[in-house]
């Protein structure tokens, strides 16, 4: 696969392609960073962005994981205490899970972001941007919340962060475009560069393929599921034949296939009895899917298979969290 191809394959949204593709023509020591809110456990959110960070290692890119503690802070999370201490055990999952530890930097934002030129940056941002801008910008990180100012400051400081991690691509998914817009208006006020960036899909809610997959609402995918909880979970999803692109439905179990499954593994096995055809192999989604759509791919089957994968993929976190806490 060609450098650019790698580096945006499952992208939902890239800005601007002119900049990625410059990226891509010369990606050594290229840095680029996804930013989360601890959260102890990891989910497939979570992991989404992570195998884009995967992607990006093996095009040669440096990858700094920023553990947000200031803004999950801001974000009503908890002490800071208690944010550190999930901080800690959500970096040993993504290591478990495959980031590769060499070249990673995990930075906490209390480490940069409290510091005085930081927080006279900020000052300024906050005096060049509108409170209906950086409203904006929240909208789909925190909804529903009565505004509080910590709501208008968190993507001001996310916006400040591009510049003080010196990151060339910001990555992250697609609810955090608002505020990679804003960045990318506003870092040039303070005379900073103008950054890239990398947006990776949202999947839908896993039983009604609505809507987005998410830890508060619904069902989720975590790291602390058992094989049990994966399977029972993957095979009450929803899975029409059918893709609907038309349509607001997703179909959630491709969705896991082409983001989850297909780019961790070179080949994907549908085990079947001989008397139902056999074995099925695939080495890339586009033939999975057809396959479900004609027929020739039972849901059940196609279900059966997701559940063994991502418990593949999860079994390794989901041994450090034990391990830490026991
Ligand atoms: C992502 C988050 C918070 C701060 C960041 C700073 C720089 C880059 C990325 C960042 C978390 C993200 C979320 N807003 O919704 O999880």
């Amino acid at each position: 696969m060609d450098t650019y191809d790698l580096i945006t394959r499952n992208a939902e949204e890239v800005v601007t392609e002119e900049e990625v593709r410059e990226l891509a023509d010369d990606p050594d020591g290229k840095r680029v960073y996804v930013g989360y809110e601890p959260s102890g456990v990891l989910h497939l959110g979570h992991l989404l962005t992570a195998n884009k960070l995967i992607d990006l290692q093996e095009a040669g890119m440096e990858v700094v994981v920023l553990l947000a503690d200031v803004h999950a802070y801001l974000n009503g999370k908890g002490t800071f205490e208690e944010i550190r201490d999930t901080a800690e055990q959500m970096k040993a999952q993504f290591i478990a899970y495959g980031l590769d530890e060499a070249n990673t930097e995990f930075v906490y934002g209390s480490e940069f972001q409290l510091d005085e030129e930081y927080t006279l940056d900020l000052h300024e941002l906050e005096l060049s941007t509108t409170l209906n801008r950086a409203q904006r910008a929240m909208a789909e990180i925190q909804s529903g919340e009565t505004a509080k100012v910590s709501h208008v400051v968190y993507p001001l400081m996310q916006t400040l962060d591009i510049e003080y991690l010196d990151l060339d691509l910001a990555v992250g998914g697609l609810d955090q475009r608002k505020v990679h817009m804003l960045a990318r208006e506003e870092l040039p006020e303070l005379g900073y560069d103008v950054r890239p960036a990398l947006h990776t899909p949202i999947v839908a809610d896993l039983t009604s393929g609505e809507g987005k997959m998410s830890s508060s609402e619904g069902v989720t995918i975590s790291m602390e599921d058992s094989t049990e909880d994966l399977e029972e979970k993957v095979n009450s999803a929803f899975c029409p034949p059918t893709r609907d692109p038309e349509g607001d439905l997703e179909n959630p179990v491709l969705e896991l296939f082409e983001y989850h499954v297909f780019p961790r593994f070179d080949e994907i096995v549908v085990e079947r009895p001989e008397k139902y055809g056999g074995d099925l192999t695939y080495q890339e989604y586009e033939s999975l899917a057809a396959d479900l759509e004609s027929g020739e791919l039972h849901p059940a089957d196609a279900k059966g298979t997701l559940a063994t994968y991502l418990d593949d993929l999860i079994a390794p976190g989901r041994e450090k969290l034990r391990e830490i806490r026991d």
